[in-house]
């Protein structure tokens, strides 16, 4: 019998693909730096080369990494029949290069880019132009807009930015429509993603959680397992 699922997913869910998450700090040359005071528009409008140096290189490994067995899990319920909606606040594509075609990003795309003035797109998109691992620091002055000559920026939500409409607009019709929602590596604390869960909850629809640790999340759902993504999926396929 097909089950629709709603899979609510957060930066634990790109962990097992050696993409770092938030809580634990991001590796190697930016670790000194908060994503919380990078991620805002006023860090760009302060340091654009910064802030779009971090972006570049946060893109570069991000097409050095490769979807794990939680991405392919989720694609796996689809390709057996069920319905799957992933309503994610990761900027990564491991979803859709796992074969999740259903994917909703509250938070933007990071191997995407646009005028900051007038939002006009560039082909191939400057974000993703190959780039060697910046030593001591990538401040990389970001590409001049060829329509305004304004600057481009990383397409993705920064802290004290509104969420794209129809992406959450989608993620609430998906909570409402589905059998089952299952919240993967979020640690709950940003709003107002976190409060996703919440949501289904009073739609009163069923809500497991997939983390190794406890999270904002937990105490509101129906069922904890304490497990990474990968082993979480193969336990919701077996
Ligand atoms: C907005 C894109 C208003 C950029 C991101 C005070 C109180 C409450 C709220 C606020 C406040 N002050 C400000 C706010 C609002 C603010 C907010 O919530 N701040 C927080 C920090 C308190 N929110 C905003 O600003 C939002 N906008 O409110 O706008 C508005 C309205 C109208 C008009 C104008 C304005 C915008 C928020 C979006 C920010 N952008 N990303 C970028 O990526 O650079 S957020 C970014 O951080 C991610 O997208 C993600 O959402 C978040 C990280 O959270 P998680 O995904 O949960 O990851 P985390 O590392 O925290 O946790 C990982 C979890 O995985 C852990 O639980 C761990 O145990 C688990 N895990 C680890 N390994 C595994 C695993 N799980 C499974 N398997 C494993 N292997
Ligand atoms: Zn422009």
């Amino acid at each position: 019998m097909a089950t629709h699922f709603v899979f609510l997913t957060g930066a634990g869910m790109s962990a097992e693909s050696g993409v770092p998450t938030f809580r634990d700090g991001l590796t190697g040359l930016w670790g000194r730096f908060d994503a919380e005071t990078l991620a805002t528009p006023q860090a760009f409008r302060r340091d654009p080369a910064l802030v779009w140096g971090w972006y570049r290189w946060r893109a570069w490994q991000l097409l050095q990494v490769q979807p794990n067995a939680g991405h392919r899990g989720i694609a796996e319920l689809a390709r057996r029949g069920h319905r799957v909606d992933v309503v994610t606040q990761n900027v990564d594509d491991l979803h859709e290069r796992a074969g999740s075609t259903e994917v909703r990003h509250l938070h933007g795309e990071l191997l995407r880019s646009r005028c900051i003035d007038c939002s006009a797109r560039a082909e191939p998109d400057p974000i993703t132009l190959a780039l060697d691992p910046p030593e001591g620091g990538a401040h990389e002055t970001p590409p001049a807009c060829t329509v305004c000559g304004g600057a481009f920026r990383p397409d993705v939500v920064w802290f004290g930015e509104a969420l794209p409409e129809a992406e959450w607009e989608a993620g609430l019709g998906a909570i409402a429509a589905c059998d089952r929602v299952v919240v993967v590596g979020t640690s709950g604390m940003v709003q107002p993603a976190a409060s996703l869960p919440l949501v289904a909850r009073e739609m009163g629809k069923p809500v497991l959680e997939i983390n190794p640790q406890r999270s904002g999340v937990t105490p509101l759902v129906d069922e904890h397992w304490a497990m990474p993504a990968s082993t979480g999926l193969q336990r919701l396929l077996d």
